[in-house]
């Protein structure tokens, strides 16, 4: 690793694989499968494979709304994909997300079986596909669409720019921490703004706006993140932190955050999900202790 402010970039740029930042071992300059590799597949219609990250997570609440509001059709099975041991480069997965990345969705509920990626793009299938927490007003529906194309497009510069540059990287870089701290401030005052007016994102309604928002803005403002909370200073955003506030106690963003999480609590903790009754039964807490009692 270079001083950064002696770096010249070469003519032509080659790949350093010991560049050290975190998740170094899994980024690639190239696309495509590293190795063979089928999927599970379980009982359900829909098949989830995932990771309880911020991307993660708008899936499991969305389904866990999604269920919560008596669609059965909405049951699924959630499968772990760990992605520090590049599970998203197995064939199986590629073939569902050719860009690598969880979450995906396969639907093997109608005729031929249809692949979803991109969250947004989840999010947006499964409220079609089930007629709700996406409106149907012409103008509601667009401010709902507005404000989840927004979190695509904003929450790179506060995981990618912001995570990485504070917490991951293997040198400090005062230039890039500056420009994306400022970046997510920014952002955190456009929700702040929109929320003292406006109970939910995109109005009195919680819709899948608030579902993709609420994992990286909801997170950040909360301190949860990078712990950067005191480094900016997140307590300023007093509306964003009213609205992670309600999210948070809803019941079935209380069972979502759990589903393919491998981090936090053991409680908190369902590695995988086939069944509603596995909240109660196959926590790592749960499976932890049975093993132990054998
Ligand atoms: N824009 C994508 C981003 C997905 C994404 O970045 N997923 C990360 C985890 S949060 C991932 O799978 N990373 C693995 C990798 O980059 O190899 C989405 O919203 O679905």
């Amino acid at each position: 690793m270079t001083d950064s402010s002696a770096y010249v970039p070469p003519k032509v740029w080659t790949w350093n694989k010991a560049n050290g930042g975190r998740f170094a071992n899994i980024n690639r300059p190239v696309a495509g499968a590293t190795h063979e590799q089928e999927l599970p597949h379980g009982k359900h219609p829909l098949q989830l494979y995932s990771l309880g990250t911020p991307n993660g997570v708008k899936v499991t609440v969305m389904l866990e709304e999604l269920l919560a509001l008596g669609h059965r059709g909405a049951e699924y099975d959630a499968w772990l994909i760990r992605i520090n041991e590049g599970q998203q480069f197995g064939s199986g997965f590629v073939g569902v997300n050719p860009n690598s990345k969880i979450p995906a969705l396969m639907d093997f509920s109608g005729t031929q079986p249809v692949r979803i990626f991109e969250s947004g793009a989840i999010l947006v299938y499964l409220a079609e596909k089930f007629g709700c927490l996406l409106p149907t007003e012409p103008a509601v529906r667009a401010e709902c669409m507005s404000w989840l194309f927004w979190q695509m497009g904003s929450a790179p510069y506060l995981g990618g720019g912001f995570g990485h540059f504070y917490a991951y990287a293997p040198i400090k870089i005062e230039y890039a921490i500056d420009r994306f701290a400022m970046e997510v401030k920014r952002q955190l005052d456009v929700l702040n703004r929109r929320l003292q007016h406006s109970r939910f994102i995109a109005g009195d309604d919680y819709t899948i706006a608030d579902i993709a928002i609420w994992p990286w803005y909801g997170g950040m403002a909360k301190g949860q993140m990078y712990e950067g909370g005191e480094f900016l200073q997140v307590q300023e955003y007093t509306h964003v932190i009213r609205w992670a506030d309600e999210i948070a106690k809803r019941p079935a963003v209380r069972r979502g955050r759990m589903v393919n999480r491998v981090m936090g609590p053991l409680e908190s903790q369902l590695h995988e999900r086939h069944d509603a009754s596995d909240f109660d039964t196959q926590t790592q807490d749960k499976l932890q202790a049975s093993t132990a009692s054998k």
